[in-house]
C-alpha cells in the first residue's frame, strides 16, 4: 500500500522525521507531499522545502521508500490521481486531534480516502516548524528539533 505524509514542512523537524519514518516502517511505499497551508505565513517556498525534505532524507533515513513530492490542490484530487490509498498524520496534543479529525473526515467524505493519526513520539511531541521559526527568529538555537542541514538553511534565511 502507499501512503503520503502531508504537510507544510515549513521547516522538516525531528517531529515529522519521526512519522515519516514510522509510516515507512508501516506501508510499502511513503510520498511525503509538500503542501500550502494558508493559514501560515511561509518562510520556505514549497519547492524549496522539498530540496531540503529530499537532502535530509538522504541524510537520516537513506533506506526508507520515501518520495518528496509538491502537492497542490486538494489532498484527496492528489491521492486519487496517484493511486495513494491513505493518508498518515502525526498527532501531538488536543489541538491536532480536532484539526486532524475535521481534516480526516472531510477528506473521507469527498474521495473515501482514509487518514491514520500516529501518535507523536514522547521526545518530539512539543516540536513544531511554528515554534522553530519563532526560536530561529529571535537568535536561538534550534539544532535539537531540525536536522543540521535544515538548521543551516534557517540560518541562512535569516531565522524566519
Ligand atoms: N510530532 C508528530 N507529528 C508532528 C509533529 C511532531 N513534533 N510536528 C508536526 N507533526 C504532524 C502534524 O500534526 C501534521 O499531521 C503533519 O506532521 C504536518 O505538519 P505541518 O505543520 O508541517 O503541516 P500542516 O498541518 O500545516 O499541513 C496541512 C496540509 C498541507 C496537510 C493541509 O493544509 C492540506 O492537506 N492541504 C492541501 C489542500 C487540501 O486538501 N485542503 C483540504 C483539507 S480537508
Amino acid at each position: 500500500m502507499i501512503a503520503i505524509c502531508p504537510g507544510s514542512f515549513d521547516p522538516l523537524t525531528y517531529g515529522h522525521l519521526d512519522i515519516i519514518g514510522r509510516a515507512a516502517l508501516l506501508f510499502d511505499r511513503v510520498i511525503v507531499g509538500v503542501g500550502r497551508n494558508r493559514a501560515k505565513n511561509a518562510l520556505f517556498e514549497p519547492a524549496e522545502r522539498r530540496e531540503m525534505i529530499i537532502e535530509a532524507l538522504a541524510a537520516e533515513l537513506p533506506d526508507a521508500p520515501v518520495e518528496v513530492r509538491l502537492i497542490d490542490g486538494l489532498l484527496v484530487d492528489y491521492c486519487a490521481e496517484h493511486g495513494i490509498d491513505v493518508a498518515v498524520k502525526g498527532v501531538r496534543l488536543a489541538a491536532d486531534f480536532d484539526y486532524e479529525l475535521q481534516m480526516a473526515q472531510m477528506n473521507r467524505r469527498m474521495s473515501g480516502l482514509e487518514t491514520i493519526l500516529l501518535p507523536t513520539s514522547a521526545e518530539y511531541g512539543y516540536i513544531s516548524s511554528t515554534l522553530v521559526r519563532d526560536v530561529a527568529r529571535f537568535g536561538g538555537e534550534i539544532d535539537e528539533f531540525v536536522p543540521p542541514l535544515i538548521a543551516a538553511r534557517v540560518a541562512a534565511a535569516g531565522g524566519a
